[in-house]
């Protein structure tokens, strides 16, 4: 069912607490500088920019103290989490948003304030998580105390978080997610996403059996459960060697033509409502190679094609 043309909301996020390095505040600015709205606008979507989202206040003192020593911003990411769940649940009821990254611990607002739009509209809701990582570590498990490494367990409603963090009001279903391109799991997290019954679509199954197969069989199930589906986007997911402008390079990453290929499956399914573009670091980029690429890639998201071909189905 195609969704014809949605109004897309830019939204811009400047969290860079949850990496591991500075400089994914300046995402936002980079994704304006490489003219995603403009080159969004030019495929002939309504194109709103809601400008970036205002930071929480400085986090003078931990509200609480977690026995995990490693966590770095644990207020600070709370705060963002309240802040990017109320953006979510709104944009999505207008249009179609683009969270415009900052790094992946933004993802545990979105997909918080996603799921209450979801569970609103009667719908499941379903994730895509295009990441080198799986991002499933809880408060307790992470080493490195990063905290771009816990927003999927998080937003699944892992246990963990509670007395940090509000928890998630309509968890996403851990069945309903699907990790496509890993390559870097800690063993906590390979325990965990085994646990919760995620679908991990490693490096080695794309290299064995394509994306679009898995793909196909993904969107398949979310267009079965009449589900609304949400990307995310981590740069990670791509090759270093076509994007360099990431703080967590991981080799053996996802080729130009993948990635591509999996955003014109997306779009031609009709079923993605919401998009992270997160991770990128500016600071680290090649002038803007990186930032070009992710807006090429939402380009293709929505419906830049080379040819018009016979409607199929996914
Ligand atoms: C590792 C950790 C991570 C993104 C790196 C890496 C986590 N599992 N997530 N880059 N997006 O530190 O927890
Ligand atoms: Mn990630
Ligand atoms: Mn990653
Ligand atoms: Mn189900």
């Amino acid at each position: 069912p195609p969704t014809g043309n949605p109004r897309c909301i830019l939204i811009g996020a400047r969290v860079q607490e949850g990496a591991g390095r500075l400089g994914c505040d300046m995402g936002p600015s980079a994704y304006r500088a490489a003219g995603l709205a403009e080159t969004l606008s030019g495929l002939g979507h309504d194109i709103v920019d809601a400008g970036d989202l205002a930071p929480p206040p400085p986090v003078a003192a931990p509200a609480r103290a977690h026995p995990n020593g490693a966590l770095r911003h644990l207020p600070t990411f709370a705060a963002w989490t309240e802040i990017l769940a109320a953006a979510a649940f709104a944009a999505s009821g207008e249009g179609l948003p683009i969270f415009l990254g900052g790094d992946h611990s933004l993802s545990a607002g979105t997909l918080s304030g996603l799921g209450c739009r979801a569970a609103a509209e009667g719908r499941p809701l379903f994730v895509l998580w295009l990441d080198a990582h799986a991002d499933f570590h809880t408060l307790a498990t992470t080493t490195s105390g990063n905290l771009h490494g816990v927003p999927l367990a998080y937003a699944t409603g892992m246990p963990g978080f509670s007395g940090y963090l509000p928890a998630p009001p309509a968890p996403v279903d851990p069945a309903h997610v699907c990790l496509m391109g890993t390559r870097s799991l800690d063993p906590a997290e390979r325990t965990a996403v085994r646990a919760a019954g995620v679908l991990v679509h490693d490096m080695r199954t794309i290299d064995e059996a394509g994306v679009v197969a898995p793909l196909r069989a993904f969107l398949g199930r979310v267009a079965a459960a009449g589900g609304r589906l949400h990307v995310s986007l981590d740069v990670d997911f791509l090759d270093p060697g076509i994007a360099p402008g990431v703080g967590t390079t991981v080799p053996g990453g996802a080729t130009f033509r993948e990635a591509h290929l999996i955003m014109e499956m997306l779009h031609d399914s009709g079923l993605v409502g919401s998009l992270d573009l997160v991770e990128l670091n500016p600071f680290l980029d090649e002038r803007g190679r990186t930032a070009h690429l992710m807006v090429d890639l939402a380009a293709s998201l929505m419906g830049r094609r080379v040819l018009d071909r016979p409607t199929q189905s996914n």
